[in-house]
């Protein structure tokens, strides 16, 4: 379904080349009084100064103007364009650094604009400003700010925007906007639901060069600037990356990437100098271990100039690390920083660490608290050079977790935010699922109620990649809202949900008005519909073990990882108050940890993340839980088709392919939504039996 379109006709072929290229398909734009009135702007284009950057900006401008306004803008070169504020040929879109712009000819032309300087945009920022004579000025503090500040006017094109008057200042929220990738060498990813790896081929790196190019020019678009391009889950093939004979390959993909503003990093194993290197240990106080890894980094920086840095993934499920020498994870992240210091490189340094081999037995260890145990007691311990990277939640991408404490307890230490785009445990691109609302929720969450939210503490946003070499990217079309939105969210967290939402629609699937009303409803209302037919309350996981697709509500209750309901005759939840269970909730500033630590006072949604209580507890609903476990189940399933039923109503608005492929996986979710419920409301009708009270069928 997602590999090549294989004979189709020449309609279908134009569809499928814009199809390919996700939101910068660039289609003729249909109203032609818009488009003569852009053509009015975009008919020349001056870059001003050289750079990889600013030719990836022109080229970038070139063919957005060409395939929605239907005709190339005359590009004119610096030299012969002296009279753009004056008249000939008319006005042009002027990109280039805005001290250049500044200091050049172009300037008078911009009088009236005031044009800000470098130091106003800071090094990624941008502007986008009209000029006196109907020219637009398209500035970045630096070069990748230029880049950016063209994509952002691409982007008012392809939205329909107003391009009159023109007086936009833009500058990245963070200054760390990076994509992870768990790609394997062998070219399959770890949790990938969109084909194999765009980087990796059995054992091969960077042939497919022209989709990494557009890979690039995507991720620019939304203003990311660091990928890491394998998995964190390093294996002995991709240890073998910082050698020799594989840094020139990486060094190929690393060079595309930097032409669009990119950095590359790779995910290093921490037994590096032992599997690598030859050495007896990975000790990271040991002098040979730190010299290993000096010498290996300087190497790298050779090849790879701009090299971003290393992530780890260390003492967890099964990865080495510090551990092993009786050291901490300070004492890891920062030999890796020094050897990364002299560079400019960076340490992301995964919080992730649990126990992964518990007794289930064993109600008192509880794996939400382990990343706050692990990493608080450092806090102030990492060089400037290490950024702590922390999952949303203290678990691990569930539909519904609290907010992890950790990131709300560092003060002294630089962290990023880790959200997960591919759906591991929100359908697997297979169900809709629009992250965004629950990011945002994450984002705007203040715990200590002192207006210090987790988008004001969390210094970068990082996220697992939900990209594959299928034709569309994302495997369900409608996952490539949650790629877009991620990025739109990492440059600026206070945008909202929908709006972004909106804006991927008009890029990706047209200006029409049904259609875009249509989807930005089923994506909005996405994310509760899923909730509201798989795990409920905040308890989580009931998936099936190892590849977690579809509903086994014991699938994780007796095993090592620390997933448990605990759901008996009686009642669910886990215990994680102070006073009777695990103590998590005393993790939270004392605003939420007073709220969490009492049912009655908890919200609803968390209740059996921290509490265990009787199925006939009634909820601040109104039901009980055992009714709207039910309740939710059935609404959650109808709903599901509801999707289904919406799509179907824009067929007629939608290129054949895209509603097919999507209508086939909604399909899908239906039916699968309504085997979530029959196993959910059967498990629990036998364990509790507690009938229905609208004595609906359960099994
Ligand atoms: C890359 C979960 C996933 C693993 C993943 C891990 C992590 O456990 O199931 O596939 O490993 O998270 O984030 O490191």
């Amino acid at each position: 379904m997602n590999g090549r379109y294989e004979g189709c006709g020449k309609e279908e072929r134009a569809v499928y080349g814009e199809y390919e290229q996700a939101w910068l398909g660039y289609r003729r734009i249909e109203d032609g009084a818009l488009r003569v009135k852009y053509a009015a702007v975009c008919g020349r284009l001056i870059v001003v100064g050289a750079g990889t950057e600013l030719e990836s900006a022109r080229l970038e401008l070139r063919s957005a103007i060409a395939g929605l306004l239907g005709s190339e803008p005359e590009e004119v070169s610096d030299a012969e364009s002296a009279d753009v504020g004056g008249v000939p040929g008319g006005p042009a879109i002027i990109v280039g650094l805005a001290d250049t712009v500044r200091e050049s000819r172009y300037a008078p032309a911009s009088a009236a604009a005031d044009l800000p300087d470098a130091d106003a945009l800071g090094s990624e920022g941008y502007a986008i400003r009209s000029g006196t004579n109907g020219s637009v000025y398209l500035l970045g503090g630096g070069a990748k700010g230029a880049l950016y500040a063209a994509f952002g006017f691409i982007r008012m094109l392809q939205t329909g925007g107003d391009i009159g008057g023109l007086r936009i200042l833009e500058r990245p929220a963070y200054p760390l906007r990076m994509i992870d990738h768990w790609d394997n060498a062998d070219g399959t990813v770890e949790r990938g639901y969109a084909g194999g790896s765009l980087f990796f081929d059995g054992g091969r790196i960077g042939e497919r060069m022209g989709r990494i190019r557009d890979y690039a020019r995507l991720q620019a678009s939304i203003g990311i600037n660091a990928v890491a391009i394998n998995n964190v889950n390093v294996h002995a093939e991709e240890t073998r990356l910082l050698a020799q004979d594989r840094l020139d390959d990486v060094a190929r993909v690393a060079d595309v990437l930097r032409a669009y503003g990119i950095a590359l990093y790779l995910s290093v194993n921490f037994a590096a100098p032992i599997e690598l290197g030859g050495l007896g240990t990975a000790d990271p106080l040991d002098p040979a271990v730190a010299a290993w890894w000096r010498e290996t980094t300087a190497e790298v920086y050779r090849r790879i100039p701009g090299f971003g840095g290393y992530v780890v993934k260390a003492d967890s499920e099964h990865r080495p690390g510090p551990f092993t020498y009786g050291r901490n994870h300070a004492d890891g992240a920062n030999m890796l920083a020094d050897a990364l210091a002299t560079h400019g490189g960076t340490v992301i340094w995964r919080c992730f660490v649990y126990d992964c081999r518990q007794d289930w037995r064993d109600r008192r260890t509880d794996r939400a608290r382990a990343a706050y145990d692990h990493f608080m007691p450092l806090d102030g311990a990492f060089r400037d050079n290490v950024v702590l990277q922390i999952k949303h939640g203290p678990m691990d991408f569930q539909v519904r977790e609290p907010v992890s404490p950790l990131l709300l307890g560092l003060r002294r230490t630089r962290i990023a935010l880790e959200l997960q785009i591919t759906q591991e445990y929100t359908g697997q691109q297979r169900h809709l699922c629009y992250l965004l609302p629950m990011w945002k929720e994450v984002l705007d969450f203040d715990a200590a109620g002192d207006d210090r939210k987790v988008a004001d503490v969390a210094g970068g946003f990082a996220a697992v990649s939900n990209i594959g070499t299928d034709a569309n990217w994302t495997g369900h079309l409608l996952a490539q809202a949650n790629w877009y939105g991620y990025g739109r969210l990492a440059w600026d967290p206070s945008l909202p949900a929908e709006a972004i939402g909106r804006e991927w629609i008009r890029m990706a699937l047209g200006p029409d008005a049904a259609v875009e009303e249509t989807v930005i409803r089923m994506l909005m209302d996405s994310h509760a519909i899923y909730e509201s037919y798989t795990a409920p309350l905040g308890v989580g996981w009931m998936v099936q073990p190892n590849h977690h697709y579809g509903p086994s509500v014991d699938g994780y209750e007796y095993s090592p990882w620390g997933t448990y309901h605990y759901a008996d005759r009686d009642g669910i939840g886990v215990d994680r108050t102070v006073a009777t269970g695990t103590g998590y909730a005393g993790q939270y500033p004392a605003a939420a940890a007073s709220a969490y630590e009492s049912p009655q006072t908890c919200p609803d949604e968390l209740l059996l993340f921290f509490h265990h209580v009787p199925y006939d507890t009634r909820l601040k609903s109104g039901k009980t839980v055992i009714q709207h476990i039910y309740d939710t189940r059935f609404e959650g399933a109808d709903r599901a088709a509801g999707l289904l039923a919406a799509w179907d109503s824009i067929a007629d608005s939608l290129p054949s392919r895209t509603y097919v492929e999507v209508r086939t996986r909604l399909a899908h979710q239906a039916e699968h939504a309504r085997e979530w419920r029959d196993q959910l409301n059967t498990y629990f009708y036998r364990k509790s039996g507690i009938p229905d009270a609208l004595g609906r069928t359960i099994y």
